[in-house]
Formats: structure tokens, C-alpha cells, sequence
């Protein structure tokens, strides 16, 4: 919950103060926020950590999540409404574990939800599973997106009624694995002068359970127009991909990983290039970071989480939110939740 209540002059009743974040869910560990506003309310997609003992590793073993929870609230700085199980590993046929960062879409009066997963040879695909309600529970695709790879599926409605997915993510999110177009069981890394492993792109197809084309590379420049290179980690992409439509122009932004930061870049169409613009969110207690951006009612919101409920625990996280502000020219304005 928001603290609503506190004593702060500059905080009014049912107004989240950017200075004073707290988890919105307390009896769960929850990650990796995807939010949507459906049917007027607020709908928040996150991943559902646990404890599974699994010991922590380079490929995020301990991540090791085995279903969903959806959240609502009808309006910022209300207590989430938790929906509960919105879907199980168990119940989606070819994925055996680590349900990771999910997303999710309506088109008509079908929603979907899009989740990455291991399947029995231990590759991440992504999977969709479709509901009436945004809250689901939600029904899965016998086998995962034909072509589907690596992690981090988010899903943007374009202005003409397109529906994009933007996915992957190096490390254990495998999308090192892919550089020569078949999966390949060990890691391949660019050098670091050369242009950095592009995250991907694919328009889905009118039923909104495949891809339309063959994924393409999401080319993020830098302020020079050269491709960022694989040795500028304080900027190149590692993980959790989102995309929002602003004045305009389209935002992609990200997390950089081991260096912690949810960056952002800009671009004039879905596909790219994208022009890196800066940071939107400093590094947060743990070791991963993870956002979506949304407007409601007038007013935008990052969702983003850290490991504050676990004490720093880094696979068991709280998912937050705060408010995004932007500049007059269109830059946003950068979020230190550390010390806020
Ligand atoms: O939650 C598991 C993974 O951690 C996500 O898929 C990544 O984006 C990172 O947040």
C-alpha cells in the first residue's frame, strides 16, 4: 500500500509522493511490473518470486518462479487488489520452469498474456496464454510462439491498432545463444568495440498468438550515431525491454543490468533506431531492475521493483511505483529511488 497517511506536508491523501516509495504488495515477493490500464482500472502484470532453494548462479537459477498473480487498483494510492493464480507452469504444456518477466495485451475482448519460460531442454521461449477477463485466469497455447527466444516478452498496441513484441535479454536470459539464428549452447559475446547484442522486435499476427515476421534487431544508438557498442555497459542493453508512445515519438527503454540502470532511447517508428537519451531509473536495492511505464488519467507512472521487503535479497522482490515526470524537449526525468 501507499503510504497515504503519512505526515509529509507535501503529500495528499490518494497521492503517491515520489520521496516516499513503499512495496504496494507485502505478502507476496513480486517483480518485473508490467502495467496496463484495461477497463479504466489499473492492471499490474508482475512476476511472482519465491524461495525455492535453488543456490544463486550467473543464469539466474534462483529465479526460479512457478506462476502468476494479477493486481488492480482503481485508482493511485489505493491498497492492489491481488486476483490471485492468473496461471501456473504447471498448467502450460511445454514450459518447465522460471516463469519470468510477463506482459500483457487486449485486443477486442481477448486478453493476452505473454510469458517467457524454460522448456524441457532448458531454452526460454514465450508462451500465451488468454483470458475474458484482464484478470484472467488465463488459458495457455499448447506449444510457445513459433520462433519465440529469450525473455522479457512487452507488448505495445501502436497508434494504427499494430501490436509489436519487444523481448530478449543476455546472461541468463539466453539471447547470446541466438547471434547466428539457431540456438547454440554456450555463450557468444561481441567484442567490446563492437556494436552490442540488439535486443528484438516482431510485429504479432491478427490472432495476436504469433509473429507476423521474423524478429528483427532494435538498433540503439548513441548520441554520436554509431551503435552502442557491446564495452559501453553503463548503456548497451541487457534485459527488460518496454516501450511507450509519447508526443510522437517512441520510447524504448531498458535495463543496462550489470550496471543497474533502467535506460531509455528514442526513436521515430516501432522498429527504430532508437537515439539513447539517458537514465530513467537509478540502480535499486538488488541486483536486477525492471520497469514499465503508463499513463492513467492524465498522469505517468514507472513501475519498477526492488529487494527492500527481502532486505536485499535479490530474487525475492517488491514491485513499487512512482511518478514520471518529463521535460519540456521530451527527456524524462531521471528517478533515484534509493533516496527518495
Ligand atoms: O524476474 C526474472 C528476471 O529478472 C527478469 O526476466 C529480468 O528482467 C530480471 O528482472
Amino acid at each position: 500500500v501507499l503510504c497515504y497517511a503519512c505526515s509529509d506536508s507535501k503529500q495528499t491523501k490518494n497521492q503517491p509522493s515520489a520521496h516516499h516509495l513503499e512495496p504496494l504488495v507485502t505478502d507476496l515477493y513480486t517483480a518485473d511490473p508490467s502495467a496496463h490500464v484495461f477497463e479504466g482500472n489499473l492492471y499490474i502484470y508482475p512476476s511472482h518470486d519465491f524461495e525455492s532453494g535453488i543456490p544463486e548462479d550467473d543464469l539466474g537459477s534462483h529465479f526460479n518462479m512457478k506462476d502468476y498473480h494479477v493486481y488492480s487498483m482503481e485508482s493511485v494510492g489505493e491498497e492492489l487488489k491481488d486476483h490471485g493464480v492468473a496461471l501456473r507452469v504447471d498448467d502450460v504444456p511445454w514450459a518447465k520452469r522460471q516463469m519470468w518477466a510477463p506482459d500483457a495485451a487486449k485486443k477486442d475482448s481477448t486478453y493476452y498474456l505473454y510469458f517467457p519460460a524454460k522448456d524441457e531442454n532448458d531454452i526460454f521461449r514465450i508462451g500465451v496464454a488468454t483470458s475474458k477477463s484482464p484478470s484472467g485466469p488465463f488459458h495457455p497455447e499448447a506449444k510457445p510462439i513459433d520462433g519465440s527466444f529469450s525473455i522479457d516478452p512487452a507488448v505495445f498496441k501502436d497508434t494504427d491498432g499494430s501490436y509489436y513484441m519487444y523481448f530478449g535479454g543476455i546472461w541468463g536470459g539466453q539471447l547470446q545463444r541466438w547471434q547466428s539464428g539457431e540456438y547454440i549452447a554456450e555463450d557468444t559475446y561481441p567484442a567490446d568495440n563492437d556494436p552490442a547484442i540488439s535486443p528484438k522486435v516482431a510485429k504479432l499476427s491478427n490472432d495476436m498468438k504469433q509473429f507476423a515476421e521474423l524478429p528483427k534487431d532494435i538498433v540503439i544508438l548513441a548520441k554520436d550515431g554509431k551503435p552502442i557498442t557491446a564495452g559501453a555497459n553503463d548503456k548497451r542493453f541487457f534485459e527488460a525491454a518496454w516501450v511507450h508512445h509519447y508526443k510522437g515519438k517512441y520510447y524504448f527503454s531498458y535495463s543496462t543490468g550489470d550496471t543497474h540502470n533502467i535506460a531509455y532511447a528514442i526513436g521515430d517508428n516501432p522498429y527504430g533506431p532508437f537515439t539513447y537519451a539517458g537514465v530513467i531509473l537509478k540502480p535499486v536495492l538488488g541486483w536486477t531492475n525492471h520497469h514499465s511505464i503508463v499513463e492513467y488519467n492524465g498522469k505517468w507512472y514507472l513501475f519498477f521493483h526492488d529487494s527492500s521487503l527481502s532486505e536485499g535479497k535479490t530474487h525475492l522482490r517488491s514491485i513499487k511505483m512512482a511518478e514520471l515526470k518529463y521535460n519540456p524537449d521530451g527527456t524524462i526525468q531521471t528517478i533515484d529511488a534509493m533516496v527518495e
